[in-house]
């Protein structure tokens, strides 16, 4: 027997394919892209192809695990950890699994108060269900800390938002459209490859692609115009456009006096940034910049891909803040093919009130629980003054050990023997090594959920295609399991699956109307119900164009959320001049201060680590996802790497394929030199990956920092100063 099921990735990539997986006798033989959804068309990145390598993988979580030895890696660290992972555990039936689990949380709770439990999530799936559903209502109801979830992408959330006041922009089909795109802290062609396809049939046209990035990605290499920027200057860059584009009267006036507010504010502020200036700052030349400007204001339609490179810096919220104005002062958010993308998850509006049910708190404390920072992870296990301290862990989609800032603390605490930690998991990882019990999860071929997008605006059903591997269960599963084992009798926790997806669709979100679940599951995927009256997105094009229609795709009633102004700001306008943000001691214009760990930082020279790090994602893998599945892996070089300029290197006598140790304050590593052209002096990179597989058992995150961004108190992955010299083994 043979069939098709169609399902949807939801891995933490702007895409959200459409998927389709062929069944033969229960067994998954094949996954493909689905060829008939608009964005995604038919193909999968390099990784995903190979997803039944992951499915099917022999490293695969199967069972309930329980610890018999010691915390910490098997040593020695390196890839033999994975032969002797397996004596580290012993086997448990899930239902002894969920009476520790449940008998351990109660003692806490008893001991010291339900918010010393907290739980830790992230983008292992971002569907909607899995993402965050039942185990928020779980944690809520026991009372447990909040997660500040921040590690990627809140800092430009607050900054976009602070223009726009919603998170959404240009359809990717539009990119077709644009004659001048600008691909700013975004490496495409690495980790958005479905845009790819739009921008070459622009390019194709004659459109122009313009890359202002630290590092030279994939993407940079097939630019026609690469323009290296030191990292976080970009709020620099942009007032020094801001200059050129205004003193030469090169903005939309009739635009900005309908549709924005604070332009006098804005153009003052620019008076002090006049491209020589800029230039010191940011490394690009004077004449560059004024370039650049002339071209994006003329070269229509121009259009602006930002993605989250720009606002992991410590004024990364002041940067996006930036970016986001500029196509509001040219006014190319009129134009098909203008406008700017960065994330347009906020146009999906699902009753997320339904599915987590912040309420239960009150039944659990009377009050909401406190919050917890995820960035800062590591002071908060190690934390001597925190009341209550955190007593338990509780990791599902996430792997902390890998990806969390300041790896050494983050260690550090992971290894309190006092410290209680679950880990729900498909592989076991990094974070699993500090884990008392292990618990098996499925993957997207082996559940249910209900898929929204962050670089589209199609909503999908993946439906489930095969039984759970092994004793695999769902997040969802799991832990209305847990809601049981630990006696919480609201009906809420007897919610199926598909009552959940009903929930989430039932929402006031005017773009949602008429979709259904029944209608996702026949028609696989629809687009947002942009017909819709509502207050953004009053759409002049494509009058005439019957609802139904109009539904259906892009090119017959293309979505321009601002052509007519319309932002959800607080003054209804572009907000080139933020009260809000004034009320919270933020600069209410744009301001560029330079990260203090930067090279026209304060301390970093001085402290000696001149040189500024990007600790890069990689670009086969998801951060730490796929790094363990082989045939993935083998895409990656073999070798950890530091990517460095040859002035830099020959300063240091280091020659290419030299083992260098790397350092700064809070940590070392000894990588491998790669003197090539990928970054300018004074920038050095590296790529993220599993610490098991790093040199010495220590990624790239022992050097980052838990410093938090000026706005939504995000990672600063970006904004890192190290130093380097040769190894002396
Ligand atoms: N292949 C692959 N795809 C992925 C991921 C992955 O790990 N691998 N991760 C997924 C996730 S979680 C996310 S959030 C998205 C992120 O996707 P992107 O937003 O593209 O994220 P980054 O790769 O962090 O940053 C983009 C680029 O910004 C550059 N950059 C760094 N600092 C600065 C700066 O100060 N100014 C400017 N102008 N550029 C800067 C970096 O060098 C990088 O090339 O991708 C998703 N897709
Ligand atoms: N140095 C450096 N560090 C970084 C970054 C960087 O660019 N540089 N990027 C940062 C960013 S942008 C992000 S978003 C974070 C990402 O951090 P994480 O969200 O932790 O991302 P992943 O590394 O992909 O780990 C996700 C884990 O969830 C598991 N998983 C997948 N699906 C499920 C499921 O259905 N249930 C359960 N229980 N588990 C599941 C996977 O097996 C995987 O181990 O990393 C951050 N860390
Ligand atoms: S990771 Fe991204 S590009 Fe790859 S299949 Fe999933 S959604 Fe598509
Ligand atoms: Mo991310």
């Amino acid at each position: 027997m043979k069939h098709v099921v169609h399902a949807a990735c939801p891995h933490d990539c702007p895409d959200a394919c459409g998927v389709l997986i062929t069944i033969e006798d229960g067994r998954a033989t094949r996954i493909q892209g689905d060829p008939e959804h608009p964005v995604t068309r038919g193909f999968l990145c390099a990784k995903v192809a190979k997803y039944l390598d992951r499915v099917y993988s022999p490293d695969r979580v199967l069972y309930p695990m329980r610890r018999v030895k010691p915390k910490g890696p098997p040593a020695p660290a390196g890839e033999r950890a994975r032969a002797t992972q397996a004596s580290a555990w012993e086997r448990l039936p899930w239902d002894e699994a969920l009476d520790e689990i449940a008998h351990r949380l109660r003692r806490i709770v008893a001991d010291h108060g339900p918010e010393s439990i907290l739980p830790f999530s992230y983008g292992g799936t971002l569907a909607a269900l899995n993402g965050a559903s039942m185990d928020r209502r779980f944690f809520h109801r026991l009372g447990a800390s909040q997660l500040e979830r921040s590690i990627c992408s809140t800092a430009g959330e607050e900054g976009l938002k602070s223009v726009l006041g919603i998170k959404l922009g240009t359809e990717p089909e539009q990119f077709a459209h644009a004659r001048y795109i600008i691909a700013w802290g975004s490496n495409i062609h690495g980790n958005n490859v479905h845009l790819w396809p739009f921008i070459e049939e622009a390019r194709r046209q004659g459109a122009k692609l313009v890359v202002i990035d630290p590092y030279r990605t994939r993407t940079a290499k097939l630019a026609d115009w690469y323009l290296p920027i030191n990292p976080g200057t970009d709020a620099a860059l942009f007032l020094g456009l801001m200059h050129v584009i205004i003193n030469e009267s090169l903005f939309d006036a009739g635009y900005v006096s309908r549709c924005t507010v604070g332009f006098e504010e804005l153009k003052a502020r620019a008076q002090e940034y006049p491209p020589e200036k800029v230039a010191h700052w940011t490394g690009i030349s004077a004449d560059d910049i004024r370039k650049l400007a002339r071209e994006y204001a003329t070269g229509r339609p121009s259009v602006i891909r930002v993605n989250y490179g720009i606002q992991r810096s410590e004024r990364g919220g002041m940067a996006m803040r930036a970016v986001a104005m500029l196509p509001c002062l040219i006014g190319s958010w009129k134009e098909l093919g203008g406008g700017l993308q960065m994330s347009l998850s906020g146009s999906f509006g699902l009753n997320k009130a339904a599915l987590e049910m912040p309420q239960l708190m009150q039944k659990a404390l009377g009050r909401p629980a406190r919050t917890i920072n995820m960035v800062q992870l590591g002071s908060v296990l190690n934390s001597t003054t925190m009341v209550p301290p955190v007593q338990a862990l509780f990791v599902y989609n996430s792997n902390p050990a890998a990806v969390c800032p300041n790896h050494n603390e983050v260690v550090r605490g992971l290894m309190r023997p006092d410290l209680f930690t679950v880990v729900h998991e498909q592989f076991f990882t990094d974070t699993t090594d500090y884990a008392d019990i292990v618990l098996p999860a499925t993957t997207f071929f082996e559940h249910k959920d209900l898929q929204t997008a962050y670089g589209h605006y199609y909503l999908q059903v993946s439906n489930q295609a095969m039984d759970p591997a092994g004793e695999c269960r769902s997040n969802v599963d799991l832990f209305r399991a847990l809601a049981e084992r630990m006696g919480f009798e609201d009906e809420c926790f007897r919610d199926t699956v598909d009552s959940m997806i009903d929930r989430a669709l039932d929402s006031p979100n005017p773009w949602l109307h008429g979709i259904t679940r029944d209608r996702l599951e026949n028609e696989h995927r629809i687009r947002l119900n942009f017909a819709a009256p509502n207050r953004v997105g009053a759409n002049r094009v494509g009058t005439g164009v019957s609802p139904v229609q109009a539904e259906r795709s892009s090119a017959a009633m293309p979505f321009l959320p601002f052509a007519t102004g319309n932002f959800p700001t607080p003054s209804g306008k572009a907000e080139f001049y933020s009260e809000a943000l004034k009320r919270q001691g933020i600069d209410p214009v744009v301001a560029f201060t330079p990260p203090e760990e930067s090279r026209h930082g304060s301390g970093s020279r001085a402290a000696g680590f001149p040189l500024e790090l990007l600790a890069r994602k990689p670009d086969n893998h998801l951060n730490s996802s796929f790094a363990n599945v082989p045939s993935v892996r083998k895409m990656e070089p073999g070798l950890a790497e530091l990517e460095m300029h040859p002035t830099d290197a020959a300063a240091r006598g280091v020659h290419e394929g030299d083992r260098v140790r790397v350092f700064n304050a809070r940590g070392e590593t000894v990588l491998q030199a790669r003197v090539d052209g990928s970054v300018a002096p004074g920038v050095v990179a590296a790529r993220l990956d599993w610490a098991r597989f790093s040199p010495g058992g220590a990624n790239i995150n022992v050097l980052t920092s838990e410093k938090l961004t000026d706005m939504g108190n995000a990672a600063t992955f970006y904004s890192v100063c190290v130093e380097v010299e040769l190894f002396q083994s």
